[in-house]
């Protein structure tokens, strides 16, 4: 019997034990151990029922990630599912931490589940390109029934395990999670004996209303669009409901399948992965000491101010908000409040919930009151004299050991730094707007940033249920860096013939979820105007440089702000409208700059745009500015709407071909010249070495 699962007496109940750390995922060992355990329980007569549970932390929190993609050792879970379900004994899961994806389809082939109240259960495979394989999709709603089967199954998120036994999934809820199980196990054994999920009771799933599933692939259209694997799993849970269970499963098979076969499974599982690389950094160890951060302070009541206080609230830090306008304040405040009152309307939180974040948000006037808190993130206007100021009187006022953070997007940390006495204490946290929102934040270490400071900033992140990716402080930091080229080849696109919406289409196609020129408009055009401008002394006048931009913004047409940007906005509407004023616009200005105007094709608009991004992330990495290609997927994925079924821009190339991407960038860089499009050296260097940026 393999060490990874044991078997234990508890009485008349047989404890199996799977030992898998961290996450107790289902490993070849896993299977082979619940395999042996389950027969010898059952040949056991001196065992009456089974209690199955997790050691460490969790239940088991799925398949093992790591396996997929290579030929699956035996015993398949399947067979492993099929014995637990066929015991003459009764079998009880006993669920603790996360029970997901393989690991609740584990405990849905026991005939009951028990959970302690801090309990999660989940089927979130879809997150990773695939669906539930091992009979989550046709087991599930013959438990909770069609409708809530979709929902869990199609989002992938988990539900607490009150909610767990409120739709039937769980069937109590324990104090004791071994105790619990193995006495509610030895009751079955006496009075109720085993109770397979698939009784012949379809009572759930038969009769249902096939217009259930035109309506949930309605329903999902928007968020589901470009993936392959949320489509699918509607598919699985239709057959469940149509399709006796036995074939229902050889349907499950057969899509689970396709999902395995499909570059998203390999897109999303790259992005799961590299959520977690993130975290680790070479010179900062994991035993860093982290600071404790029991309170904070926010400087600059503004959208950004207002959104960043709200992520300190929503992990329960006490948090003050300062302007040195009373006005702005009030503002502000009442900006949060709406937020909050919409968010409880939409059924993201309860009031209860909403009421209490809002009890966390203090405001202030006075720098003086934010002596006492453990972090202060400055989000004033973004002009470094401001921030200097901002700093000098922060660093007078911080208690020793404080971390004074900048949400800058665009200025030099070091600089900021220097307006402190502890330049050690100071680090960027740039926020990605709505920062209430938007998971990413880039973390950006200054020359003198120690490594506490660089811990505790990230580990904040992770409070704050953000992604945090550490960056390097140069301009733009990484995102905003790769955005300059990506943003100069779609202005230039336009002036050789193509048209914003053609543009915005294409990439849209490609998965984004918004094209540059509708973002633009979103973001408001007079930002990048005034960068732009107070940049003008120091732009290379020898690089091809588009007025259009300018032009636009100096007709009064910022951007859905004022109605009219790039494209008009009818009234009220955020729907962007072809201009012919602004195609007009382009074309007269190609001519005043001699561009011959041609077809451009969709294919080289999206060439032009994402290995913009791939050209300079590959500088970023040369730099270490970035510590790895997938951080900057990380970061495309979860700041700039980069489809993560196509694992971000640096994955996506490597998955087309370095060598391919490079030569493409050859021939652009044959046309438009070195200044846009030089290749980068590390570029160069993978495409003709081993094809991959991590070797
Ligand atoms: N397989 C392999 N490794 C895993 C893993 C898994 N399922 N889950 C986590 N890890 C690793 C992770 O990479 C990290 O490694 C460490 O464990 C801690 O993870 C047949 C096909 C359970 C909520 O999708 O959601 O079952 O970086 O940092 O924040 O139908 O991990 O330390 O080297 O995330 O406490 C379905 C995925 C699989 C669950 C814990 N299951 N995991 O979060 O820790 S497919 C999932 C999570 C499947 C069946 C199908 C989270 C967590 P390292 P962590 P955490």
């Amino acid at each position: 019997m393999s060490d990874a699962v044991t078997l234990e007496r508890d009485g008349t109940v047989g404890v199996i034990t799977v030992r898998n750390p961290p996450v107790n995922a289902l490993s070849q060992a896993v299977r082979q151990g619940l395999k042996d355990c389950v027969s010898a329980a059952a040949a056991d007569d001196a065992i009456e029922a089974m209690v199955i549970l997790g050691d460490g932390r969790t239940f088991i929190a799925g398949a093992d990630i790591r396996e997929f993609g290579k030929p699956m050792a035996e015993p398949g879970l399947l067979e492993v599912l099929d014995m637990i379900e066929g015991s003459a004994k009764p079998v009880v899961a006993a669920i603790h931490g996360t029970a997901l994806g393989g690991g609740l389809e584990v405990a849905l082939s026991c005939h009951y589940r028990v959970a302690v109240d801090s309990g999660q259960v989940g089927l979130p495979e879809v997150k990773l390109g695939l669906l539930p394989g091992a009979g989550g999709t046709q087991r599930l709603p013959r438990v909770v029934g069609p409708q809530m089967a979709l929902e869990m199954i199609v989002s992938g998120n988990p539900i607490r395990a009150r909610k767990a036994v409120e739709v039937g999934v769980v069937d109590a809820i324990v104090d004791e999670l071994q105790a619990g199980a193995v006495a509610f196990a030895a009751a079955k054994a006496k009075a109720g004996g085993p109770h397979p999920v698939i009784s012949a009771d379809d009572s759930k799933v038969k009769g249902t209303d096939p217009k259930l599933f035109a309506e949930f692939r309605k329903s999902i259209e928007k968020r589901a669009r470009g993936f392959f694997a949320p489509w699918r799993c509607i598919d699985c849970i239709e057959a469940a409901c149509t399709l006796p269970f036995a074939e229902g499963m050889k349907r499950e098979r057969e899509l689970f399948e396709q999902c395995m076969n499909s570059p998203q499974r390999k897109g999303q599982i790259h992005a799961f992965f590299a959520e977690r690389e993130v975290a680790k950094i070479p010179d900062v160890p994991k035993d860093t000491p982290v600071q404790p951060i029991a309170s904070a302070g926010v400087i600059g009541a503004g959208t950004m101010g207002g959104g960043i206080a709200m992520n300190f609230a929503n992990a329960g830090i006490p948090v003050t908000i300062l302007d040195s306008s009373q006005e702005a304040l009030e503002r502000g405040l009442s900006i949060i409040e709406k937020n909050y009152a919409n968010s409880v309307k939409r059924g993201g939180m309860s009031q209860a919930q909403a009421d209490k974040a809002l009890g966390l948000i203090g405001r202030s006037q006075s720098m003086d009151d934010l002596g006492k808190a453990d972090v202060v993130v400055e989000a004033v206007f973004e002009e470094m004299e401001l921030k200097k100021k901002v700093f000098g009187e922060l660093d007078r006022v911080a208690k020793p050991g404080a971390i004074l953070a900048t949400n800058t997007s665009t200025l030099d940390i070091d600089e900021i730094a220097s307006a402190t006495k502890r330049p050690e204490a100071v680090i960027g946290t740039h926020f990605f707007s709505p920062a209430n929102v938007m998971r990413l934040l880039e973390v950006v270490r200054g020359a003198k940033s120690s490594k506490e400071t660089i811990a505790t900033a990230m580990d904040l992140g992770k409070k704050l249920r953000k992604v945090s990716v550490l960056v390097g402080n140069c301009d733009g930091f990484v995102g905003n860096r790769m955005l300059n080229p990506y943003t100069r080849e779609a202005a230039f696109l336009v002036e050789e013939g193509a048209t914003p919406s053609q543009v915005d289409k294409a990439i849209y196609e490609f998965g984004f979820a918004m094209g540059p020129f509708a973002m633009g408009d979103l973001a408001g055009l007079d930002v990048g105007y005034r960068v732009r401008k107070a940049r003008e002394g120091k732009r290379d006048k020898a690089m091809r440089y588009s007025p259009v931009a300018d032009r636009i913004v100096e007709m009064g047409r910022h951007g859905q702000k004022t109605g009219a940007g790039y494209y008009r906005y009818e009234e009220g509407s955020r729907t962007p409208v072809p201009d012919p004023e602004i195609e007009k616009l382009i074309r007269d200005t190609a001519k005043e700059l001699g561009i011959e105007q041609r077809q451009v094709s969709d294919e080289e608009i999206v060439e032009r745009l994402v290995y913009a991004l791939v050209n300079e992330g590959a500088r970023c990495l040369e730099e270490g500015m970035a510590l790895r290609a997938s951080d900057i997927d990380v970061i495309y994925c979860n700041g700039y709407g980069f489809p993560v079924y196509r694992g971000g821009p640096m994955f996506y190339a490597q998955e087309v071909g370095l060598d391919k991407v490079l030569a493409r960038i050859q021939e652009f860089q044959a046309v438009h010249g070195d200044l846009t499009w030089k290749p980068a050296d590390l570029l160069v260097e993978k495409a003709k070495g081993s094809g991959r940026w991590d070797s």
